[in-house]
């Protein structure tokens, strides 16, 4: 577990000049440069051109965030020592420099911090995305997509188990396009069977077209897709079925709280390949904040349609509102022992 301590004022000042968080050592996960795959000969091939696009963008976001983090941030945080408490503040819960940056510029002349502290609230509340759409009631396809292990699968069974206590099972069609992992199928399948619902096992495109045609009468077909690393070269590819579907399927990323605020950019950008239409956040309870991902929310514009916060289904598992995110965002490190504490006595599945 990772917990954050409160930064003091120097370090404050030095964040504000090197345009970044201290978390600048060489890792894998920090390394940007192009990935590469080898072959089962053990020859190294180059990315291709959507690769190449991806890291491009991906440098240039950060390229950005470094610029605007050195200059804009700092001229506006510069000699107000209530500017600084907020940015604090705000780190603490993850918030990234560039969100940051979009949040102080809201702030008017404020005498104390709870004042400035509102206004901070406010400006999340006009700029954090949320899904006007209920997901639950939403009449069409739905694909989640991701990284491994994310919450694709799980999320699929509290999606379509929510949907079943608004609608009758007949309304829902569940597909699994999860053709590389054994595992990932039969959990759906399992899913499916105690739901009632059957589940379409689905291969490539031409299959994908014939089952949606055949779940043409339901309300809401629910897609589960493979967990692919967002550097695997074959990521559009492997969810290139998405954009060649005859009818339109809404795709969500399902993004893990948990995930290492340096590479959510890479990952969303990545992911964007099947022009996403929002993001639904999962693992709650296992972060010690969210910022970091309700900062991908705002710099992408990406609504937030729901959040996951355990591993039971269908309990763990929320339609996303201001009230609620917010609730958790700015609460987070003071409630996650507990959150943490009540979730493992729960049921696991
Ligand atoms: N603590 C916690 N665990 C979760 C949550 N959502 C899912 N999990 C767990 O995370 C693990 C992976 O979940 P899956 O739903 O299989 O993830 P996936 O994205 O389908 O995985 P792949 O198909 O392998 O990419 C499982 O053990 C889930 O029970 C959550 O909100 N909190
Ligand atoms: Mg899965």
């Amino acid at each position: 577990m990772s917990t954050r301590r409160i930064l003091t004022e120097d370090e404050i000042h030095t964040l504000l000049h090197s345009g970044s968080t201290s978390k600048q050592s060489h890792s894998p996960a920090n390394d940007q440069s192009p990935p590469k795959q080898a072959d089962s000969s053990g020859t190294i091939t180059p990315p291709n051109p959507d690769q190449m696009l991806n890291i491009i963008q991906t440098e240039l976001r950060h390229i950005r965030q470094m610029v605007s983090s050195r200059t804009n941030l700092a001229t506006t945080s510069h000699g107000s020592p209530l500017k600084f408490k907020i940015l604090e503040r705000l780190t603490l819960q993850g918030f990234q420099p560039l969100t940051c940056e979009k949040l102080l510029s809201g702030l008017t002349l404020a005498s104390d911090e709870n004042t400035a502290w509102q206004q901070i609230i406010f400006s999340l509340e006009t700029q954090l995305p949320i899904s006007q759409d209920n997901i639950l009631d939403h009449q069409g396809i739905v694909a989640l997509v991701g990284p491994t292990g994310s919450g694709k699968t799980t999320g699929i069974a509290k999606l379509a188990t929510h949907c079943l206590l608004r609608h009758s099972a007949h309304d829902i069609g569940l597909i699994t396009t999860d053709y590389y992992s054994v595992g990932g199928r039969d959990q759906l399948c399992t899913f499916g069977r105690l739901l009632d619902i059957p589940v379409h096992r689905v291969n490539n495109s031409s299959d994908l077209e014939e089952t949606l045609a055949y779940l043409s009468n339901k309300r809401i077909i629910l897609i589960d897709t493979p967990g692919i690393s967002h550097r695997d070269p074959e990521l559009s590819e492997k969810l290139g079925f998405i954009l060649q579907s005859p009818k339109p399927i809404k795709t969500i990323l399902t993004l893990s709280a948990t995930t290492h605020e340096n590479i959510i950019n890479e990952i969303v950008d990545a992911f964007n390949y099947t022009h996403l239409s929002g993001m639904s956040i999962t693992k709650i309870d296992e972060a010690p904040f969210i910022g970091h991902v309700l900062s991908a929310c705002i710099d992408y514009q990406l609504p937030l349609y729901s959040f996951t916060n355990g591993q039971h289904v269908p309990a763990n598992f929320s339609i996303a509102t201001l009230d609620k995110i917010l609730n958790l965002a700015l609460q987070k490190p003071l409630n996650f022992e507990n959150t943490f504490k009540k979730n493992a006595e729960s049921v696991r599945c």
